[in-house]
C-alpha cells in the first residue's frame, strides 16, 4: 500500500490537472513527498453575460481554501516540512493565513499567522481559528505584520519558524502552475492576463510560468500582463506610470478590496518586470468598479469572486474602454479568491432589494 501522501499525489496526477502534475517544472528533488490538498486544476470559464468578447475567468476560488494561495502553500509547506522546521509564519491580509492555516495542519507543524488589526475579511479569519493557528494581530496594516514576521525571523533570530511570504521563492514556483494550467486548456496562451496585484508575488509567479514553456519551446508566444490595482491601493501603478526605478510605496493603503489592501509590495521588481517584459501595462480600479465587477459576474455569470478578484473584470473593462485592448483579443481574468471569504462586504454592498 503506498502512504498516505504517495496516495494523494496520484490522484492529483490522475485529475490530470493541478499543481503536483508538473513536479518536472518544479525545482525538487524527487524524494520529497509533497504536502498536498490536491489544489490546482481549477475551472477556465468563458463569461458571455457580464462580457462578450474572448473572455475567460480562470476561477481560483475552487482550490481548497478557496484561494490560488494554494498552489503556492503546497511547494511552500513540502518545503517547510523537509526542512524539519517546527513550525511556519505568514503575514497576511488573510488569504495566505488561511491556506497557511490549512497546509501546516496537514503537514503536522505550527502556524503563525501575523495580521493587520481589523483589515483581514471574516471567512479568512474564520479558516486561520479553525485550522489551529496562533493569530497575532499588529496595529498598521500588512506591511506592518510583514515587518513583525521579519523582525521575529531575522532579528529575534527564530530559526525554528520558516517564513512562507511571498518572498519565499518556493511558493511563487507553486503559483507559477497556473500559467501551465491556462495552457493546457486553451491550447496556446491567450493575448492578455489581468491579475489583481497586491504583493505582486502572483503576477511574477504567473509570468514566470508562461516564460518558462517559452523558454522549453512548448509554446510560441508569450502574453501581455497586466497588473490590476485600486486606486487607493496602487503602489505599482504609480510607479510604473511615474516610470520611476525605485517603489513609490503608498504608506496608507485604501479599498474595499482587503486582499490587496498592501502599499509596499515586496516583490515589486518583479512585478515591473513582468509588465515590462510581456509589454503589458499597470492599471487601476475604483472601489465602485470592483463591486460592480463583483455583482456582474456573479448575477450574469454565477461564478462568486471575492472584491480583490474581481479587480481583474474591472481592470478589463478599463483596458477595453481607453482602448488598450480589443474586443477580439483573448483575454484570462484570474478570479483570485471565493465570494466566501468575505461575506460581510457581500451583505453591505448587495442589500435584499437592490
Ligand atoms: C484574493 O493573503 O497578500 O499580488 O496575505 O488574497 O500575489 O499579493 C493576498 C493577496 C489577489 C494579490 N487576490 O496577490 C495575503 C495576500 C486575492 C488575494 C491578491 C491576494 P499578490
Amino acid at each position: 500500500m503506498p502512504s498516505n501522501t504517495e496516495f494523494d499525489w496520484s490522484i492529483a496526477r490522475r485529475r490530470r490537472f493541478g499543481v503536483w502534475r508538473y513536479r518536472e517544472l518544479l525545482p525538487l528533488h524527487n524524494d520529497i513527498e509533497p504536502v498536498t490538498l490536491c489544489e490546482g486544476g481549477t475551472p477556465l470559464i468563458k463569461i458571455s453575460r457580464a462580457m462578450n468578447g474572448n473572455v475567460f475567468v480562470k476561477f481560483e476560488g475552487a482550490n481548497p481554501t478557496g484561494s490560488f494561495k494554494d498552489r503556492g502553500m503546497t511547494v511552500g509547506i513540502t518545503i517547510a516540512k523537509s526542512l524539519g522546521v517546527e513550525g511556519v509564519i505568514v503575514a497576511s491580509t488573510g488569504n495566505t493565513a488561511a491556506s497557511a492555516a490549512a497546509y501546516a495542519a496537514r503537514a503536522g507543524l505550527q502556524c503563525i499567522v501575523v495580521l493587520p488589526r481589523g483589515g483581514v475579511a471574516k471567512g479568512k479569519l474564520a479558516q486561520a481559528l479553525l485550522h489551529g493557528a496562533k493569530i497575532v494581530e499588529v496595529d498598521g496594516v500588512f506591511d506592518d505584520a510583514l515587518e513583525e514576521v521579519f523582525t521575529e525571523v531575522v532579528i529575534n533570530g527564530k530559526r525554528n519558524l520558516y517564513p512562507l511570504n511571498s518572498y519565499n521563492p518556493w511558493r511563487l514556483e507553486g503559483q507559477k502552475t497556473l500559467a501551465f494550467e491556462i495552457v493546457d486548456e486553451l491550447r496556446e496562451p491567450p493575448d492578455y492576463v489581468f491579475v489583481p496585484v497586491g504583493n505582486a508575488g502572483n503576477i511574477s509567479a504567473i509570468w514566470k510560468g508562461f516564460k518558462e514553456l517559452y523558454n522549453y519551446g512548448l509554446i510560441r508566444k508569450l502574453p501581455k500582463m497586466v497588473g490590476v490595482q485600486a486606486e487607493g491601493a496602487a503602489p505599482l501603478a504609480k510607479t510604473w506610470t511615474l516610470k520611476s526605478r525605485t517603489l513609490i510605496p503608498i504608506e496608507r493603503p485604501m479599498t474595499i478590496a482587503s486582499a490587496i489592501r498592501i502599499g509596499r509590495p515586496v516583490n515589486w521588481l518583479k512585478a515591473l518586470k513582468a509588465v515590462e517584459e510581456s509589454s503589458g501595462v499597470f492599471i487601476t480600479v475604483s472601489d465602485d468598479e470592483i463591486v460592480n465587477s463583483m455583482r456582474d459576474l456573479a448575477v450574469y455569470e454565477g461564478v462568486g469572486v471575492e472584491p480583490a478578484s474581481a479587480a481583474s473584470l474591472a481592470g478589463y473593462r478599463k483596458a477595453l474602454e481607453i482602448g488598450i485592448i480589443d474586443k477580439g483579443d483573448v483575454a484570462v481574468l484570474v478570479a483570485t479568491g471565493h465570494a466566501l471569504k468575505d461575506p460581510d462586504t457581500i451583505t453591505k454592498y448587495f442589500s435584499r432589494g437592490d
